[in-house]
């Protein structure tokens, strides 16, 4: 059902009522079909476990308000951190918008150092670009400033300090800014998702993320959430979904969608002409770009993740010597002698190792979260990060967008166990040379 707010949301004419929102309040929009020509008319977009921002409308202005603060986090149940982003959370609220309006965005800060926001592809004016010192004092603790011009294009886009940017980005500064076309879109999605991608140096049994950090980083978050703690894509069958991914992150991510070729439709250059739409499975989404994908929905849970595998893990040792084929059964008496509770693992893959934590065999560090997770109808998934799943439904009402479940595939349609013996079969094998 649409609430109150959510159907006031679409009128610019009341508008007003809409900004009166407190902060902080979830205000996510369900979708609604757009209309042409009418530019306070559009399908909202739809922050993955995030929310966008309220605006107030002043003499023709929309007007937004940012806070720069710090920010109680959790990637996932088990890891918190003091963080610092924007109105509550990292990332910030979502600022949403339509080529052509007039904004206002208010920025006060609340940090004990300076800011500047620097709104990432947008064409505006020099003096409105946010890089503290070269277009503009710095803001200083407790001040407020206002950037204000006027909408002249439409796409995905960014926000995020250029005031001791890599700091402020390292513990969760950055937001997205969703620009909608004035005339409405010739290929309209019924589902429009949206989600940054972000690396933290968490340390295990530490509470702040490490700035100084460049490669090595525990934590791989969409929208600063880990595997399992971020939300799925949710769409009903045949529907046409749109995820616009941006990377403020160190590393650059090739995003991988089981179960459909997916078209690369845009990116902060806007939504691209037909022509320039091509099929992939995996796009590389580098460092400060976003890319748009859209696919046709097809029913079942489909995995949707980065394809770096590191970053399909969560917290793990680097500098670990390789246990894989070695047998440690001597050894790890001997460690015991030493480290009561030891135990010798990864002879034969890793796999068993999300095993030992949930039967509590073996803990990590305080306030950290095992490097594989996860469970799933058929038993453990062994992810963690950058994973979520597309949950695609037949049945679904068109403004759901809860988690419906684990998929029911029809008979006939899951991989099956024919044989338990290892000499099973007369495979074509080589010897090796
Ligand atoms: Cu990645």
């Amino acid at each position: 059902m649409t609430s109150r707010r959510e159907f006031l949301g679409y009128t610019g004419a009341v508008a007003t009522a809409v900004g009166t929102v407190a902060n902080g309040v979830n205000a996510q929009e369900a979708p609604r079909a757009p209309v042409a020509g009418n530019s306070s008319s559009y399908r909202p977009v739809r922050t993955l476990n995030g929310w966008t921002l309220p605006y107030t409308m002043k003499n023709g202005v929309k007007e937004f308000h940012l806070v720069a603060e710090e920010v109680e986090h959790e990637f996932a149940p088990g890891s918190r951190a003091k963080c610092w982003g924007y109105n509550g959370t990292t990332p910030g609220p979502t600022i949403e918008a339509v080529e052509g309006d007039r904004v206002r965005i208010l920025v006060t800060n609340n940090l004990k150092e300076h800011t500047t926001i620097h709104w990432h592809g947008l064409i505006l004016p020099s003096g409105m670009d946010g890089v503290g010192g070269l277009n503009q004092p710095h803001i200083n603790p407790g001040e407020t400033f206002a950037y204000e011009f006027t909408l002249k294009q439409h796409g995905s886009h960014m926000y995020h300090p250029h005031a001791d940017e890599m700091v402020q980005m390292a513990v969760g500064m950055m937001g997205m800014f969703i620009i909608h076309p004035k005339n409405g879109e010739a290929v309209p999605v019924d589902r429009d998702y949206c989600f940054l991608l972000h690396n933290w140096a968490m340390h295990p049994g530490t509470y702040r993320p490490d700035p100084a950090i460049m490669q090595d980083f525990d934590l791989w978050t969409f929208n600063s959430k880990v595997f399992p703690a971020i939300d799925p894509v949710v769409a009903r069958t045949g529907e046409r979904v749109r995820v616009r991914m941006a990377n403020l992150s160190m590393w650059n991510h090739p995003i991988h969608m089981h179960g459909v070729q997916y078209w690369v439709t845009g990116s902060d250059g806007g939504r691209w002409p037909r022509s320039q739409w091509r099929t992939e499975t995996t796009e590389i989404v580098g460092v400060g770009q976003i890319r748009d994908i859209e696919f046709v929905a097809v029913p079942g849970d489909w995995a949707f993740h980065c394809h770096m595998a590191h970053h399909t893990m969560n917290a793990m040792g680097h500098d670990v010597p390789n246990p894989i084929g070695v047998d440690q059964r001597g050894i790890e008496n001997e460690i015991k002698k030493i480290l009561p509770g030891y135990l010798a693992m990864g002879e034969y893959g890793m796999a068993e190792h999300q095993d030992h934590i949930d039967m509590g065999h073996h803990g990590g560090p305080r306030n950290t979260l095992p490097m594989m997770t996860g469970k799933g109808p058929y038993g453990n998934i062994e992810m963690g990060g950058m994973f979520t799943t597309v949950k695609v439904r037949d049945n679904l009402a068109r403004n759901d967008f809860s988690d419906p479940g684990w998929y029911e595939p029809p008979q006939g349609t899951v991989a099956y166990r024919i044989s338990e013996d290892p000499e099973f079969g007369t495979p074509h094998r080589r010897k090796p040379a």
